[in-house]
């Protein structure tokens, strides 16, 4: 488990197919799902509704032991890094295998370092900004293809060392292979996905690939990316922790416009089972009036067992979702964990501890639920400013195979269900007002000793995690939402 500082009370202002190694501009917009909605106007209306066309069948795939890296045994030193929207987590400890150390006056030979790096090397990238002056996309993109080997910066400081596509490449970093770890350093401006993890041909599936402390800024299509190769195999075990993800107003501009009008999103995983996505934060990830992106952290098309802690995103489109569509082609498992259930968007899982808060105009749904079977959604706090004039729901549960436990959170609108899904909702405060937060213009969604409503307001349910603070539900009965009030 990796130790998590309370970075949040540190902000003075917080929040396919397989795509070869090729010269071809990938595009997996064939076979991945557009992210259409209905509007015609431009506002942000209702849901989008789709034909999934992704995702195939596939064989179970057992999770892999727990190899993630532990950084409870390291420094309790938080990263050094001049950007306030990075969290503050603990770096990861010193490399131990082989090290081969890069500067920027190397950025064209960076894709051949990486090739010829063998399993256990770690490279080590000095700071500056890695600007390839190589031509066409093969020479260009930056693919791991060799199981445990980790990239990262020497400083621990994301903001100080830069991989910049420039957008002249289609995916500025690739990953096929497992236990691949990426972290502390930025990645940014590729014309589709800064990360982009998938196994490669022939494979039986990868895992255990760890983003860590990572910068993504202005991805045009989802900015990390992980699905199959389009033939059953599949990307299981990863982690997201204690990253940023940024869409600037210049990004945005850039986004994939086809299909949909908005095709990016922040994660985007298809079929992937055990990953864990928690302490990092999302900015910015909407369009204005194009399109309804997808969500900051998006687990569908038959993913399994996500959990979702600690996240905060900050005006974005849409927060977390486990599901989208009604049916289709989805990953399934031999052990068939929900017999005669006809199509699972997402098995089972967790979101909790998250805070999730907009005042953008665009602001449309904070958890969403689709198909969403034995889902539990714990202790999040949802919260649209009355300048989001767009909001739809806090939560929203849909179809009738979602069967979800939805309790403990704290959310300005009621939690919406649809489409005949089922689930256990209760002990929820909805409707919940700017003034129980400290501050909420500055994304500070800590209690105040005044929010009677939320303090002491909840029922004590198995798995509820950790608050904002690292603190357990325990002072009293829980609180509702993701801090746990402390006087
Ligand atoms: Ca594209
Ligand atoms: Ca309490
Ligand atoms: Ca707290």
């Amino acid at each position: 488990m990796t130790k998590r500082l309370s970075w949040f009370t540190l902000l003075a202002t917080a929040c396919s197919t397989a795509t070869p190694p090729s010269d071809a501009t990938p595009d997996e917009r064939a076979a991945d799902v557009p992210f259409v909605d209905s509007r015609a106007d431009g506002e942000v209306a209702d849901r989008v509704e789709l034909d999934a066309t992704a995702g195939e069948d596939a064989a179970l795939d057992a999770p892999a032991p727990d190899t993630m890296l532990d950084a409870a045994t390291r420094p309790d030193a938080p990263i050094n890094d001049a950007d306030p929207t990075m969290p503050r987590c603990v770096p990861l400890g010193a490399p131990t295998g082989r090290v081969v150390r890069v500067t920027p006056a190397q950025a064209d030979m960076l894709p051949s370092i990486v090739a010829a790096a063998t399993t256990g090397t770690t490279i080590v990238l000095e700071d500056g900004t890695y600007r390839s002056t190589a031509v066409g996309e093969s020479a260009r993109r930056i693919q791991f293809n060799t199981a445990g080997v980790t990239m990262r910066s020497a400083s621990n400081n994301a903001s100080a060392v830069v991989i910049d596509a420039a957008y002249m490449t289609n995916e500025a970093i690739t990953v096929h292979a497992s236990n691949v770890v990426l972290a502390h350093f930025t990645v940014q401006r590729a014309i589709d996905h800064p990360i982009h993890v998938t196994p490669p041909a022939g494979s039986t599936g990868i895992r255990s690939v760890v983003l860590y402390g990572l910068r993504v800024v202005d991805g045009g299509e989802q900015f990390v990316k992980v699905n199959s190769n389009g033939a059953n195999a599949w990307v299981d075990d990863g982690r997201v922790e204690c990253s940023s993800f940024v869409m600037t107003d210049a990004g945005r501009t850039r986004v994939e416009r086809n299909p949909g009008g908005c095709y990016t999103g922040g994660i985007d995983a298809h079929g992937a089972r055990g990953w864990t996505v928690r302490d990092n934060r999302f900015d910015g990830i909407y369009c204005a009036g194009e399109g309804l992106a997808e969500h900051a952290i998006h687990f569908w098309v038959g993913s399994r067992e996500t959990l979702v802690e600690n996240n905060i995103i900050v005006d974005c489109a849409r927060g977390i979702g486990f599901g989208l569509v009604q049916s289709g082609s989805a990953r399934t498992y031999a052990d068939n964990p929900y017999p005669g259930v006809s199509f699972v968007g997402h098995y089972d899982g967790i979101i909790r501890n998250n805070v999730i808060a907009a005042s953008i105009r665009f602001f449309d749904t904070g958890v969403e639920l689709a198909q969403a079977r034995g889902a539990r959604v714990y202790h999040n706090t949802v919260y649209a400013a009355p300048s989001s004039t767009g909001f739809f729901s806090p939560i929203d549960y849909r179809f009738a195979n979602t069967v979800v436990d939805i309790r403990n959170n704290l959310v300005s609108r009621a939690v919406t269900r649809r489409d005949g899904a089922m689930g256990t909702v209760s002990n929820n405060g909805e409707m919940a007002a700017g003034a129980l937060f400290v501050d909420p213009a500055s994304a500070d969604f800590h209690l105040r000793s005044t929010a009677s409503s939320a303090i002491d307001r909840g029922v004590v349910v198995a798995e509820s995690g950790r608050d904002i603070d690292g603190v357990a539900h325990n002072r009293g009965a829980p609180d509702l939402g993701a801090d746990e009030y402390l006087p």
